[in-house]
């Protein structure tokens, strides 16, 4: 696949670059994360989302170059901001290709030091289909994650088939809900009852809950009322390049 020779390259010459999407508590609205998203700029293609290129970037066996590129780029960014007193973590997707690999952890702990980040400001994401697909298969490499101490979060929750009370067997510390859930909450009776229930379930297993596709006042109100404890979506940020990162948060961190 033509795309994947030169994704090597397009890491190297600046063409992919990582977006940040902010994570905020509820109901305090503080800026507690931001999940790192890549984007590609090809030059003939012009703007590649990852649904239209991570899947062949995985298929060609270099996951660890995405992964590690964006790892490295989400850990300057904490360690800028920390710099600057503030305590603002990164959530990074993961490929499940990851879980298969014995030395990934290894490499997560080594990029922590030599960013000099504290392990509990790094989230890493792995969707529920991944890591349910072959759970006993993932839980090696999840263990050793998780006794470095960052934070493992399963995304699109609730579109697998898997149980809350299965997620217990795994050291997972949050659950983020599937945005298509959020997003119909409000108009549709049923969704608004999945939210509900991953919510209580969730908190009862001792998760944090985190709600994605937050895109109205009805929406971050309904949360609210849930208990649910962060949310992410375009009525907090779209997923923003650093320097609009930037402006954002001076934006907010100097208005009391
Ligand atoms: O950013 P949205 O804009 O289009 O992201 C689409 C999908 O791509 C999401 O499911 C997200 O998890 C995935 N994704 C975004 N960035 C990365 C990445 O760095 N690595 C992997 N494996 N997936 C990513
Ligand atoms: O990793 P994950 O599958 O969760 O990727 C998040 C995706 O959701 C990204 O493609 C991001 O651009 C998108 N997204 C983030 N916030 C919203 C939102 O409020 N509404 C919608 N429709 N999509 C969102
Ligand atoms: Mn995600
Ligand atoms: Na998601």
């Amino acid at each position: 696949f033509q795309l994947v020779t030169q994704f090597r390259q397009a890491l190297e010459t600046g063409q992919v670059k990582v977006h940040y999407q902010p994570k905020v508590a509820l109901p305090s609205r503080q800026v507690l994360g931001v999940e790192a998203l890549v984007r590609w700029r090809h030059p003939e293609f012009g703007k590649l989302d990852p649904d239209e290129f991570v899947p062949a970037v995985e298929a060609a066996g270099l996951v660890d170059a995405l992964t590690g590129f964006v790892m490295d780029q989400s850990l300057q960014r904490v360690r800028k901001w920390l710099d600057r007193g503030l305590r603002i973590s990164a959530a990074v997707n993961l490929s499940v290709r990851s879980l298969d690999d014995a030395s990934f952890p290894e490499r997560v702990a080594e990029a922590l030091t030599r960013h000099g980040v504290p392990p509990e400001l790094l989230t890493l994401e792995l969707t529920e289909s991944g890591v349910m697909a072959d759970p006993q298969r993932a839980l090696p490499v999840l263990r050793a994650l998780h006794a470095l101490g960052v934070v493992l979060a399963v995304d699109d929750f609730g579109t697998g088939y898997s149980s809350l009370a299965y997620l217990r067997q795994l050291p997972v510390d949050e659950v983020k809900i599937d945005k298509s859930f959020v997003l119909g909450m409000g108009t549709d009776l049923g969704d608004h009852a999945v939210v509900r229930s991953i919510v209580e379930l969730g908190h009862s297993l001792g998760l944090t809950v985190v709600a994605e596709g937050v895109e109205d006042d009805l929406a971050r109100d309904q949360l609210n009322a849930m208990g649910c404890d962060v949310a992410q979506g375009y009525l907090i940020s779209r997923p923003l390049s650093e320097s609009r990162l930037e402006a954002w948060l001076q934006a907010r961190t100097t208005q009391a």
